[in-house]
């Protein structure tokens, strides 16, 4: 129920028009002035993030038009001198403090703010300054210097510190690419909290490689032939964009966008015969896993977790038209708030457009001398990241038809280290004169709050297989479907098997389609891999969840992200190895589907100086949730629609 009160602050709150809308400038803003009210805020507190305390699943879903609803957010912070993390969350409505808690043990994040003031600290100090004077570097200004997370590979000393490690890089002109020039062997670490560089290390000296790594316009004069291509729309869009809500063809949803995820996609539903049915409660990219292969000291230590350690929202880029997106845009600008709790703007960080996307079904019928043919379309929700030396463009996708796919473009620059003349390794590839790029692998979490018809669902694991030959297959040529309902957790940390046609299918086993089936939605992986990593490995223990491509979890509202809250310097265990030991039945009821996807990178020559894009994604398709093809009413082509 809601109070007077809250239909008081709901008037106030002004902007939010739906209780999972993100945060408003004004709303951060509000929350953080709450924060700072209360006794136990100190002054010295850096925020680590300000976002939407997500109201719970059926009150987000019951919410009608004009009702108000109470706003709350939930807050990140960290008091840097008794290195301590607090979670609070505050009623932006009603003015107050809902819950405060200290959580012991966690290390926060790595904020932008402190991204660079480290890179200012390591540049000042003198034992890093010595270091870059040994390799004949002179201009510290010039030299960058990137914060990674330490893991868990400090000496015993760094115990109960929150720190970062760093690598750098020289530009040897204010205007190169520093990735040309991978300084060998000297590496700061940084205490975050107390902003003091702890060590310096060098290593040993390896000569700047000689290449520039130059890749940007006039470098070489472009190439010649290409006439425009130009997407009109002279009718304009067929979406429609209300506040944060989305509506094009028979695809109703919410968008939202927080500090760690970056964009998430609220109560996706599919519009049929007037009735909304719902396909996905949540979905999100919620953990982002970089480990490298190299054996060196200091590089073997390179497992970046893009989202847990850093965050992907705050890494968002402002797009531009006729770059990032082509044709009729439209864009949405997100809020957050800084190291100081100050809200920004990122212009332009989420775009949607729509795409054709060749023919959609075809038929020629032979005796007619008749084809029917319509096309395919889809709606695009995407946003790019740049996290240091990469760029990540997520982009969802609905199609006309009833398919959701999510697709991860990987472009950028890969992560360089020196080699001396003459030297090759095992663990990289020589991508330019004395500069190897790492073998590594980029495993995306992608969380799916799964609603396929109602909360009660259910996942079949389906295999095709061969039939043995013999008085029921007389001519050997049969082969069947096999589902495995999964019940329990156990059952339900799988690995993909393309060889078997393996997939998952989200049933609602208390809906039938017209043919009496169980209504479902099916998960169907494209390629993939696993870790390389040895199991006693440490990011494998930190990141168990990329051990297997899908688990599947009752839902459990502080279940979020599969290695945990706070993996920055986490020895590991946390999240779905955790929560999974449980073993909780996930037959019938409100599930998560976790599914990892992995993109294996072993990096060619013509992957520098930058990178063409290369893609990873996964498709969610109707499997029984309609009684035939949806897009059977698409509009032929010429006939107008
Ligand atoms: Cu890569």
């Amino acid at each position: 129920m809601v109070s007077q009160r809250d239909m008081a602050g709901t008037a106030r709150a002004g902007a939010a028009r739906h209780p999972l809308d993100p945060l408003s400038t004004d709303e951060i803003g509000r929350a953080v002035a709450i924060f700072r009210a209360d006794g136990r805020a100190r002054p010295v507190m850096r925020f680590v993030s300000v976002g939407l305390h997500e109201p719970p699943k059926d009150e987000a879903a019951s919410i009608r038009p004009g009702q108000p609803f109470a706003r709350e957010a939930f807050i990140v912070a960290l008091d840097p001198r008794e290195h301590m993390t607090y979670e609070a969350v505050v009623s932006v409505t009603e003015g107050s403090v809902l819950s405060w808690r200290p959580v012991p043990g966690a290390r926060a994040p790595i904020t932008p703010g402190e991204y660079a003031d480290s890179e200012r600290l390591v540049r000042a100090d003198p034992r890093f300054r010595d270091g870059l004077r040994r390799r004949g570097i002179d201009r510290p200004d010039q030299v960058l210097v990137e914060s990674w997370g330490i893991g868990t590979f400090g000496r015993a000393e760094d115990e109960g510190r929150r720190l970062a490690w760093t690598l750098c890089f020289y530009r040897a002109s204010p205007d190169d690419n520093p990735y040309a020039k991978p300084i060998h062997g000297l590496h700061a670490v940084v205490d975050l909290d107390d902003m003091t560089v702890v060590r310096v290390e060098d290593l040993g000296v390896v000569p700047l490689p000689p290449g520039t790594g130059d890749y940007t316009a006039g470098r070489a004069a472009p190439r010649r032939g290409l006439k425009p291509i130009e997407i009109r729309q002279p009718a304009g869009v067929s979406f429609e964009v209300d506040g944060w809500e989305v509506r094009w063809q028979n695809w109703r949803f919410r968008l939202g966008f927080n500090a760690r995820e970056g964009l998430v996609l609220h109560t996706i539903g599919y519009a049929d015969n007037g009735r909304l049915r719902p396909v996905i409660h949540r979905a999100s990219v919620a953990e982002l896993l970089i480990p490298y292969s190299d054996t060196r000291p200091f590089q073997g230590w390179r497992n970046a977790f893009d989202i847990g350690e850093y965050g992907i929202g705050i890494l968002a880029n402002s797009l531009e038209l006729g770059c990032d997106c082509l044709g009729e845009i439209r864009y949405l600008d997100v809020e957050l708030a800084d190291g100081h709790g100050r809200p920004y703007t990122i212009k332009n960080a989420i775009c949607l457009h729509e795409e054709d996307h060749g023919i959609g079904w075809k038929h020629f019928d032979a005796g007619l001398q008749r084809a029917e043919v319509r096309r395919r379309r889809r709606l695009v929700v995407s946003f790019i990241i740049t996290a240091g030396n990469y760029e990540y463009a997520f982009y969802w996708y609905f199609y006309t038809d009833g398919a959701i796919e999510l697709e991860v473009r990987l472009t950028g620059i890969v992560l360089t280290a020196a080699l001396a003349p003459g030297e090759t390794s095992e663990y990289g590839t020589v991508v330019a004169p004395q500069t190897l790029a790492a073998y590594h692998q980029h495993f995306f979490c992608v969380r799916l709050d799964m609603t396929v018809d109602g909360a009660a669902n259910s996942v079949y694991e389906v295999e095709t297989e061969p039939v043995p030959a013999g008085p029921g297959n007389p001519y050997g040529n049969a082969f069947r479907t096999r589902r495995t309902l999964l019940r329990t957790e156990s059952q339900a940390q799988r690995v993909i098997n393309p060889l078997a046609a393996r997939n998952w299918l989200v049933v609602n086993p208390n809906v039938a389609n017209a043919l009496g089936q169980p209504v479902g939605y099916q998960l169907v992986p494209h390629g993939n891999v696993l870790p390389f990593a040895q199991e006693g490995a440490s990011v494998i223990q930190r990141a168990a969840f990329i051990t297997r491509h899908l688990w599947v979890t009752p839902f459990a509202a502080g279940e979020r992200f599969p290695a945990g809250e706070y993996p920055n310097q986490h020895p590991g265990g946390a999240g779905l190895p955790e929560w999974t030991r449980a073993d909780r039945p996930i037959e019938n009821t409100d599930i998560v589907l976790w599914y990892t996807l992995g993109s294996h990178h072993i990096p060619r020559p013509e992957d520098w100086p930058v990178m063409p894009v290369e893609r990873a994604g996964l498709t969610l398709r109707p499997f029984g949730f309609f009684g035939a093809n949806p897009a059977l009413d698409m509009p032929p082509p010429h006939g107008g629609g």
